[in-house]
């Protein structure tokens, strides 16, 4: 069996929670905050046989996307720079597949 974690944008979790469920597989949304951009983000988490994993993926492309967004880095160094504006590009889907040992229900 297979944990798979992915970190997704929140304008796309509501989408990829819905089409997971659609089709039988249980799912953990967790809110979370990126360490880059310091703003929120979804954390998925769905516990799978292996054979379903590939379907899980395949649900993760089609309901989450890439975009762009900008964001400022205040310069903290001693050289007094000023911030600049980014533009970053984030997700689609940042995905970790871990092999899990079990899955207890109690
Ligand atoms: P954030 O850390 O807020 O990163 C948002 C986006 O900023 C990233 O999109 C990437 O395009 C950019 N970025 C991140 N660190 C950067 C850096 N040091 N220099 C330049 N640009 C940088 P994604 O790669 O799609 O990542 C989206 C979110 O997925 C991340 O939000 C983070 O919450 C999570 N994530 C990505 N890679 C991860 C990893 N290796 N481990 C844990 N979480 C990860």
């Amino acid at each position: 069996m297979k944990l798979i974690i992915a970190v997704v944008q929140d304008e796309d979790a509501e989408t990829a929670v819905q089409a997971l469920t659609e089709h039988g597989h249980r799912v953990t949304r967790l809110a979370t905050t990126g360490g880059f951009l310091r703003r929120g983000n979804t954390t998925l988490l769905t516990g799978v046989e292996n054979d379903k994993v590939e379907e899980v993926m395949t649900v993760l492309r089609t309901t989450c996307r890439r975009r762009s967004v900008f964001t400022t880095l205040v310069t903290e160094t001693p050289t007094m720079l000023p911030s600049s504006v980014v533009e970053v590009e984030v997700g689609g889907a940042t995905v970790f597949v871990l092999e899990m040992a079990d899955l207890i229900q109690i």
